[in-house]
């Protein structure tokens, strides 16, 4: 039988297989009637085909997807659905119209060139589409697919997934934009190979993303959390134990992560590079060898190792602590080790250039330390799902490498925010097990480990305790609470629907 990621995207012609058979299928049937009188009422035709992708949340695993190592997400049930018609080749209008269900997000139009840059300066809710598009094309014409004349496309767009929370709304989109344009265009690929698009062209975006985001959403199976190797992406279904359930609380912060790319997301992938390149050339290697040949953290994890052995440990931590400076660096410290400028040493990346401008300094050991500890909770954390401990102490261990996790990226990555750091103690004082940010941090939510059982009652406490105040405050609406805080089962990846 052939792997689960090496199959094709499913195709259905109905909606069960994704949403189940209770109240999730009465929304989903709503949301798709809603999508296709919007398509009729705007375009005056139906689509040919509806795609969707869902949002996650990430267990255990942060920012060391882009270092190349593994993370432990699931995909929640929120999702974006994308409905899609080609024009035939005869309409002479070449242009892509995305429309959304939400008036919030008011319409955009791009021309139906492939090849068109993103004007990234001027941030909008389509440029994700035109990720998607743009991952279609550079693909397909290096599968050597037969790729037809550009022509227009009709596009309606629905999502639930919250944005700016940490719970991938971009890449539900990015994965359902591309897998709509592909079942347009009558093509499917195996999805391990979408996952791999999908990540590469979500960096059209300026985020130099990994890409656990796109690998779950594309590869996630009802029922299991996943273990997500990367290069190459691999899926390996992670049963977790049913005594616990995973709350999922927004902080009410907003992370933009597009917009503040510089100083926060890009601005840590440039410094993990650094500490890579400063350790490479610290365990041997020549400046010029570590610049053209190191890329992330895992690179060197090697080096790091059989330097921790020689003084009888293995952590690759140890080697941070030696070899890097705890003191920030500044640009000039790093250059005399580099022996060549910073901006040649990015490769006058333009997105890691904009880092250079805004960064003060670089905090190499705190973010390497982070990386290397984080990288090895995620194999604890599988490692004691499966082992034979008593359930009692399967969660624990869980929620304790979840609490670690979140020390180091609030103490050491530095990713966290005040709103945050005061959800994660409401969600401990109100026994869970764990609680951590989840995502990229600065806002967003955070995912707390709770006992079945008192689930209900926590969420009453959150309530009270967290979103009280903001619902006095009017920062949210109380009716909208259970969009903030809920929670949830891992849930099905993507999927096209033809009806
Ligand atoms: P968010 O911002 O939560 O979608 C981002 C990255 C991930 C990963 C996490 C941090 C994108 C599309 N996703 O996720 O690849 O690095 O941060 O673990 O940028
Ligand atoms: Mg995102």
């Amino acid at each position: 039988m052939a792997k689960h990621e090496e199959l094709p995207i499913p195709i259905y012609s109905s909606l069960e297989p994704v949403y189940g058979d209770g109240s999730q299928l009465e929304e989903a049937q709503l949301r798709f009637e809603t999508v296709k009188s919007k398509f009729l009422q705007v375009f005056g035709h139906p689509p040919h085909v509806f795609a969707r992708s869902p949002g996650r949340v990430n267990l255990i695993g942060e920012h060391i997807d882009y270092e190349g190592y593994s993370v432990l997400p699931m995909a929640i049930r929120q999702d974006t659905i994308v409905a899609i018609r080609k024009h035939d080749a005869g309409e002479t209008e070449k242009v892509l119209r995305i429309v959304n269900v939400n008036d919030k997000y008011t319409t955009c139009t791009y021309s139906a060139d492939p090849y068109q840059e993103i004007d990234l300066k001027n941030h909008k809710w389509g440029h994700y589409f035109i990720c998607g598009y743009k991952g279609y094309y550079e693909y397909a014409k290096s599968k050597g697919v037969n790729v037809e004349e550009p022509v227009g496309l009709d596009i309606v767009v629905d999502g639930t997934v919250p944005t700016g929370s940490g719970l991938s709304s971009s890449a539900a989109f990015v994965c359902s934009s591309t897998i709509a344009i592909m079942a347009a265009f009558d093509v499917n690929f195996p999805k391990k190979e979408i996952a791999q698009v999908t990540c590469d062209c979500e960096r059209h975006i300026g985020t130099q993303s990994g890409g656990m985001d796109q690998a779950i959403s594309v590869m996630a199976k009802c029922g299991f959390a996943e273990l997500i190797d990367f290069n190459p992406i691999r899926a390996t279904d992670v049963q977790l134990p049913s005594g616990g359930t995973f709350v999922i609380a927004h902080s009410l912060a907003e992370s933009q992560k597009a917009v503040t790319a510089a100083t926060n997301y890009n601005n840590r992938v440039v410094e993990c590079r650094l500490a890579a390149i400063l350790l490479g050339i610290k365990l041997g290697m020549k400046p010029q060898e570590a610049i053209s040949t190191v890329k992330t953290l895992s690179e060197v994890e090697g080096l790091c190792v059989s330097f921790a052995n020689d003084r009888g440990s293995s952590d690759p931590v140890l080697a941070v602590k030696e070899l890097l400076n705890e003191e920030p660096y500044t640009a000039d410290e790093i250059e005399k080790i580099t022996e060549e400028n910073l901006p040649s040493v990015l490769g006058n990346n333009p997105s890691s250039l904009d880092v250079l401008k805004a960064a003060k300094h670089f905090k190499l050991y705190q973010r390497a330390s982070h990386v290397y500890s984080e990288a090895k909770r995620v194999h604890a954390f599988k490692d004691t799902v499966s082992s034979d401990l008593s359930e009692e102490e399967i969660l624990k261990k869980l929620g304790d490498l979840m609490n670690e996790s979140h020390y180091s990226c609030s103490v050491l990555y530095e990713c966290s925010c005040p709103e945050l750091e005061e959800l994660v103690k409401v969600c401990r004082d109100n026994g869970a097990l764990g609680a951590r940010l989840t995502g990229a941090g600065w806002g967003g939510c955070a995912v707390a480990l709770v006992k079945e059982n008192i689930v209900p009652q926590f969420i009453l406490n959150l309530k009270e305790q967290f979103y009280q105040s903001r619902i006095d405050r009017g920062v949210i609406n109380n009716n909208d609470l259970g969009l903030y805080v809920f929670a949830s089962k891992p849930s099905s990846g993507a999927a096209i629907f033809k009806f």
